[in-house]
């Protein structure tokens, strides 16, 4: 599942480049009974299996024999850490980071409280596994790895970087079934375009996500245009 999700694309080729330097285990190469056994019943009863935590502890001692110490120990978990671009930022600036995935029900209480840096959520919903929270965790984060993303530019662009939602983009053919693309973009007036995708991003972020508005670096500009918006939109409110 993992490798298949490094096979192309940016992250396949940050891991051929040698960027990056992602390796998978096999929990059951931990376990010390002939059947590998990795999960069992919960305590106290209850549906499903929880995750063991000596193959997890002994997982994490020899990675720390063979690959050094790591920065951060990860469990992708619905009880973790909200994890946002700024997270994101905050783990491109480390060197070696450990993801524990789960299954079932979840890892035992002891690996999370002795064993793991930090619990990190990508969404408040529930998976069948750790795997793809964590990969989609890599994938964010990898993006921030200078020279993973080819042109730079598009990572400093990349929408939350600034805290707001990203503005719209545009491509060939300028007319499309009727619908035409924004003048503004087809003037070359790059002053005019860079205030035309600003205000862009801060209209759908203010229409869409205004709860981003709170810690977003606005511009005295961007700022005024936001008071339009909402005393316009008071307006609208008073007038139906
Ligand atoms: C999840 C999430 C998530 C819970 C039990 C794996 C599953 C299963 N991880 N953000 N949402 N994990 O649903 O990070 O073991």
């Amino acid at each position: 599942m993992v490798r298949a999700a490094l096979q192309d694309g940016v992250l396949g080729r940050a891991v051929e480049s040698g960027l990056i330097d992602l390796q998978v285990h096999d929990l059951r190469a931990f376990t010390t009974d002939r059947h590998k056994v990795v999960d069992d019943t919960p305590f106290g009863g209850g549906p499903g299996m929880v995750l063991k935590p000596e193959p997890l502890f002994r997982a994490v001692d020899t990675l720390r024999e063979t690959r050094g110490e790591p920065d951060l120990v990860l469990l992708p978990s619905p009880q973790g850490r909200r994890f946002t671009q700024q997270v994101a930022g905050e783990y491109s600036r480390k060197a070696h980071l450990v993801f524990l995935c789960g299954r079932y029900e979840g890892v035992d209480e002891r690996v999370s409280t002795a064993l793991v840096t930090e619990e990190v959520s990508i969404g408040d919903y529930v998976l069948s596994g750790g795997e793809l929270p964590a990969l989609v965790i890599v994938d964010a984060v990898a993006r921030l790895v200078p020279g993973v993303v080819g042109d730079a530019e598009s990572v400093v662009r990349d929408s939350f970087t600034r805290g707001l939602l990203d503005h719209p983009h545009y491509t060939r053919p300028a007319s499309f079934r009727g619908l035409d693309v924004p003048g503004v973009l087809l003037s070359g007036h790059h002053g005019e375009i860079e205030r035309w995708r600003r205000q862009q991003a801060l209209r759908r972020t203010f229409e869409r996500r205004p709860d981003l508005l709170e810690d977003a670096a606005l511009t005295d500009e961007e700022r005024q245009w936001l008071a339009r918006w909402k005393a316009g939109e008071n307006n609208g409110a008073q007038a139906s």
